[in-house]
């Protein structure tokens, strides 16, 4: 395996060996090599600096995707400041409540944006807002055009130090900052780069949002701790990206992406000659989307499974079986363990069924600034407690069968019914609400709300849609709402959510 490098360690290493190497191309012609690379992220980084940043402190970024952005996440890196990516499509209580909670020394959003959320920084006491818009415009970048480039990374940055902290929503309360180490990011490039056998010849087609684990850290890291390029797509668009796989060898996406690939009649193996792998993760990939990908280009998916909490747990091998609805063996280093989740006993005979637990260097250093929460998600004898449940094959083959957690996931976009049912409690004339999810043929799962009224009020979906379109995300936001006279309950009183799932299977099938 190769050496576990520090995340800055990758750029100064590729700019040693090959600085004219590509590193990130736009599809419209712009390019970065390595070395080019090493000084646009350190003039960003010397304009962060002339904001005070210095290590451990955070700076929040909510931006549309874009070079500068990647450039952005990596100056963070070379300065040993902590990254907190947040969604674009957050509202703005949402991102009022990530700066109070990170309280980061910078915080950059998009220009369209500084207006909106202004009060919120002020209010919660962010130093500096500036902004980056898509085209590589704003503040940040007016700071960056007046700044030196920096001559080296910072020096005094410990493995354990804070690299980036990742909201992650749970299945009470409001979200929770999962706080990943430079160690955490460094060894599971490492592996990835390894076990999926990157090389510097690789080009990675880059279509996944830059604010999740997957796109950020499975995708960018791995192509900077192998040296190898990316192409960076800003807006997914199945038809432009099965024109571009002519010129990559490597697609990372969740099963929407490939659903929406086959969707394409231009993918077939021709359109596919020149791919090395596939990988898809995030949310489960049908066995019949992994079948059909493989009869239309000869290529079988790498099916993987992670967590903002974990990033990569486990993997399908490069050589050797990929196996359908297999999520692969555990990746090396890291191990997986089933629980009894009755008895809280190690399962240790295969194909038994229990929650997952994940013990190795990936895994993260806690919740910022909730020991309470941390405690709760990890064992007396430290394991993560992943929420999902599973069974390991006699082969060390793991199989996600469930989840205990409460949670649908959307197009690799994780919805807590929680969050939305309190939304949705809170509007006046609902009595009370259930929130699941149900399959979906775009999306995996679709965010599906039961709703029952206080008696005499009349609201249709139409009404009820409009009064939560503020205040969530918009992924989260359901996809239909069915008003009902009552909730199916247990005989203890509680909401039978399989019950709303079963008799809802087929409210998208015709979509
Ligand atoms: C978009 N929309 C969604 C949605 N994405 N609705 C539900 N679920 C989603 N995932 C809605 C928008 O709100 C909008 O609705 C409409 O669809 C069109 O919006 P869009 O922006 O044009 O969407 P599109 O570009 O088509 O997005 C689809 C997608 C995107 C699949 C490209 O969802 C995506 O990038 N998903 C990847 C998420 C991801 O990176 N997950 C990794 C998490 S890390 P309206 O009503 O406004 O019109 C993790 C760990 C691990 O899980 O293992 O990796
Ligand atoms: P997140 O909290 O956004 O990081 O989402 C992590 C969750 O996504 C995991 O706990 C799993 O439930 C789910 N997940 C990730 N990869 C897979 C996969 N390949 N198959 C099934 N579920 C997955």
């Amino acid at each position: 395996m190769s050496s576990v490098a520090d995340p800055s360690d990758w750029i100064e290493r590729a700019v040693r060996n090959h600085p004219d190497r590509l590193f990130l191309a736009m599809p419209e012609g712009r390019r970065y090599n390595y070395a080019a690379l090493r000084d646009e992220s350190g003039r960003i980084a010397s304009a962060l600096r002339g904001l005070g940043v210095q290590v451990g402190d955070r700076v929040v970024v909510r931006v549309e995707k874009s070079a500068e952005a990647v450039l952005l996440y990596i100056a963070c890196l070379r300065l040993g400041a902590a990254f907190v990516p947040v969604n674009i499509a957050c509202s703005p209580s949402e991102v009022e409540y990530f700066l109070s909670d990170s309280k980061p020394r910078v915080a950059v959003v998009d220009p369209a944006d500084l207006v909106l959320l202004e009060p919120s920084a002020r209010s919660t006491g962010v130093e500096h807002l500036v902004t980056l818009g898509a085209d590589g415009g704003g503040t940040l970048m007016e700071l960056v055009r007046r700044s030196d480039v920096i001559s080296q990374s910072e020096p005094n940055v410990a493995p354990d130090s804070l690299a980036a902290i990742v909201y992650t929503s749970g299945t009470t309360g409001r979200s929770k900052g999962a706080m990943l180490t430079r160690a955490n990011l460094a060894s599971n490039a490492a592996v990835l780069a390894e076990s999926w056998r990157f090389t510097g010849q690789d080009i990675l087609l880059h279509v996944l949002p830059l604010f999740h684990v997957h796109g950020l850290f499975a995708a960018i890291n791995t192509v900077l701790a192998s040296g190898s390029g990316l192409v960076l797509m800003c807006k997914f668009d199945a038809a432009a990206a099965v024109r571009h796989l002519a010129g990559v060898t490597v697609f990372m996406g969740v099963p929407t992406h490939y659903t929406r690939l086959l969707q394409e009649t231009g993918l077939n193996r021709a359109a596919a000659a020149r791919m090395r792998l596939f990988v898809s993760g995030s949310a489960p990939l049908l066995a019949e989307t992994h079948q059909e990908f493989s009869r239309r280009t000869g290529h079988q998916i790498l099916e993987r499974y992670g967590m903002t909490e974990t990033l990569m747990n486990t993997s399908n091998p490069y050589e050797g079986a990929r196996v359908p609805g297999s999520v692969g063996p555990p990746l090396p280093g890291v191990v997986v363990r089933v629980i009894n989740a009755e008895t809280g006993a190690v399962e240790t005979a295969p194909e038994t069924i229990g929650t997952l637990e994940i013990k190795g260097p990936n895994v993260f250093a806690g919740y910022w600034q909730d020991e309470e929460k941390t405690r709760s998600e990890f064992t007396a004898d430290a394991w993560f407690k992943t929420g999902d449940l599973g069974r390991i094959d006699r082969n060390g083959y793991v199989y996600i069968v469930g989840r205990v957690k409460d949670l649908v996931i959307s197009g690799g976009y994780n919805v807590y019914p929680k969050e939305v049912e309190s939304e949705l409690d809170a509007i006046p004339g609902v009595a009370e609400s259930a929130v699941f999810g149900v399959p979906h043929p775009d999306f995996g799962e679709g965010v599906t709300a039961a709703v029952v009224l206080k008696g005499g009020v009349s609201l249709s979906e139409a009404d009820i849609l409009n009064c939560v379109r503020l205040r969530l995300a918009r992924y989260k936001i359901p996809k239909r709402i069915l008003l009902v006279a009552e909730l199916p309950r247990n005989t203890m009183g509680k909401v039978q959510k399989n019950v709303l799932r079963a008799t809802n299977d087929s409210l998208y099938a015709t979509e």
